[in-house]
């Protein structure tokens, strides 16, 4: 009995799943050219498919459980249900037009051509904004649907903007924010469920330690009280004398967001030596 997992042969998110699923313990031999795989350590079967055969492979339980840019999953509009957001593959898809052009809003685009891989997306965007346009769906090299006559504006994935910006080509409206995720198929089995919590447990662990850092630092004793409370720590901060008289160390997990301004404010409240490190796994 194994659990069969979809992800991506060769892309952009390729690299991304098969490292996140080494972060939790699990090794696939990933042979160039092979299009299946045994795990060796976890009664995992991986599948590695193009991205847009993931949701269909899925949704007919071919596969249990699949990688897949929120992107790819939105415009086949299958059912399945998302497990796990994965913080990587991100991107937007976006507008754009030439950057010459006057854009004041969506209602610019009224009666205009767009070039898209995504017109199921983009239709729905349009709708709500109560805009008709003429979408053309092309599979590739959008960016250059404008500077061939074929449609005054875009509509594509965009991560840094070079691409868009090489073309001579200006972002201007934001439709979709996408990352990958982890999906599951309407028609998992038990057991393989009773599989992917385990590996979804395992996620979690890796994911949580990727936005924390653990945090020491020494602190004056008249100053422990002040500290401890800008500190949010697991529980509570871990609190250990010092050998040098009226000195304590710290220790605290802190979370990315809030991470420099926690930094700051300790400093502000006499911390001093202030270490931080990677945590590798977290589990809460
Ligand atoms: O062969 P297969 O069908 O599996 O792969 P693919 O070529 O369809 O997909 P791939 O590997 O390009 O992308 C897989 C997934 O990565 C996408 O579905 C998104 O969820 C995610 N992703 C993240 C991106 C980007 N960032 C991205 N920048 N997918 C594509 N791009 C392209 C974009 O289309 C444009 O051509 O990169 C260009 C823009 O990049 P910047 O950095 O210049 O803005
Ligand atoms: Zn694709």
């Amino acid at each position: 009995m194994k659990l069969k997992i979809a992800i991506q042969k060769s892309g952009r998110l390729s690299e991304d799943s098969l490292k996140l699923l080494k972060e939790c313990g699990i090794d696939i031999p990933n042979g160039t050219g092979k299009l299946k795989t045994e795990a060796s350590n976890f009664p995992l079967e991986t599948f590695f498919l193009r991205d847009d055969d993931i949701p269909k492979y899925v949704e007919d339980g071919v596969a249990d459980i699949g990688i897949v840019g929120e992107n790819v999953l939105l415009e086949q509009k299958v059912a399945l249900t998302t497990v796990q957001k994965l913080g990587f593959g991100k991107c937007r898809l976006s507008l754009a037009v030439p950057k010459g052009v006057d854009y004041e809003g969506v209602s610019y685009l009224a009666g205009k051509r767009i070039a898209t891989s995504y017109p199921t997306i983009l239709q729905n965007y349009l709708a709500q904004h109560n805009v008709q346009a003429q979408i053309h769906e092309i599979s590739g090299s959008v960016e250059i649907a404008p500077s061939i006559g074929l449609a005054e504006a875009i509509c594509d994935l965009v991560s840094s903007g070079s691409t868009l910006f090489t073309n001579g080509l200006k972002e201007v409206d934001t439709v979709l924010k996408s990352e990958a995720v982890l999906v599951a198929s309407p028609k998992i089995a038990a057991p393989q469920e009773a599989l992917l919590k385990k590996l979804v447990f395992r996620m979690n662990a890796v994911l949580k330690a990727k936005r924390t850092k653990y945090i020491l630092l020494n602190a004056p004793n008249d100053q422990l009280d002040e500290i401890c409370r800008v500190l949010p720590g697991m529980k509570s901060p871990t609190v250990l004398p010092l050998a040098m008289e009226g000195w304590s160390s710290v220790h605290s997990v802190l979370n990315e967001d809030d991470f420099w301004d926690i930094i700051e404010n300790l400093q502000a409240k006499g911390a001093e030596g202030i270490l931080v490190v990677p945590i590798e796994k977290m589990i809460v």
